[in-house]
């Protein structure tokens, strides 16, 4: 014979007022309550952490971790998603001998990221006093790059490099047309007038980059996370790929040394 097990006081308070049994129905609905309030305690804070632009929030009442959560999500529809927190990464590049690179492009290639600039992004290669200025420019993959010539005599700016072969016939001012640089490399000018004419275009597949100064340093702001950190310089050649690196962020500052005689 099967013993029947008799919950305690559940059966027994069959008669129970219809108090008891409210006091019962409210008991439960307060335990749902709890556990949706723990819930969201735990959750909130991590499911925050991982939204980008956000601080973390250690030991917020759970009440201000809606308020945030509201106030973020307000923000982030009025300013369209910002990018993750930043973190400055500082690089200083360094060439023979351990003498600081100027004009050495700095880029980190960030998985997930556009690798084309948005359309409309433009950029100058100027010609002043018979030289290109900058001699080396850097920019992002899709750049409209306008040639203006700031002299009095008249330039014919040509590049036989294979990522951008062009050819902008003599001319005095800015040309109409800017050249689209779209596939990362390095483009090297020329001008047919002037032999000693020589510049850089080094297009790069990312929207983090910055040229070294004269003391070899750049600084450019990267999200955290692994990321790919490549280094280009002209006295590595056209034809050279940037020396490339893992790297981490946030972290410490960086020295980048190229392979230069
Ligand atoms: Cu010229």
């Amino acid at each position: 014979m099967t013993p029947t097990i008799r919950t305690p006081g559940r059966r027994d308070a069959g008669t129970a007022s219809i108090g008891r049994l409210a006091r019962a129905g409210l008991r439960r609905l307060t335990g749902v309550a709890a556990s949706l309030r723990r819930l969201t305690r735990l959750a909130m804070p991590a499911a925050l952490a991982g939204w980008p632009g956000l601080p973390e929030l250690p030991g917020l009442p759970r009440l201000s971790a809606w308020a945030a959560w509201a106030a973020w999500a307000a923000w982030a529809a009025l300013a369209g998603m910002p990018p993750a927190h930043a973190a400055a990464l500082s690089v200083r590049v360094l060439g023979a001998q351990d003498a600081p690179l100027a004009d050495a492009v700095v880029a980190v290639e960030v998985a997930g990221e556009p690798r084309s600039a948005p359309p409309g992004t433009t950029a100058e290669m100027g010609q002043r006093q018979r030289r290109f200025t900058p001699t080396v420019l850097a920019v992002q993959a899709g750049t409209a790059v306008a040639f203006p010539n700031f002299d009095t005599v008249r330039h014919h700016v040509y590049s036989f490099s294979p990522i951008k072969p062009f050819e902008i016939k003599l001319y005095a001012g800015t040309p109409a047309a800017p050249i689209v640089f779209d596939k990362p490399g390095t483009t090297v000018l020329g001008c047919n007038i002037h032999d000693t004419m020589a510049g850089f275009i080094h297009v790069v597949a990312t929207p983090h980059f910055a040229k070294t100064d004269a003391t070899g340093q750049a600084t450019l702001d990267v999200p955290p996370g692994s990321h790919r950190l490549l280094v280009w310089h002209p006295a590595l050649g056209a034809d050279a790929a940037p020396q490339a690196q893992a790297v981490k962020l946030p972290g410490p500052p960086l020295t980048v040394r190229l392979p230069l005689p």
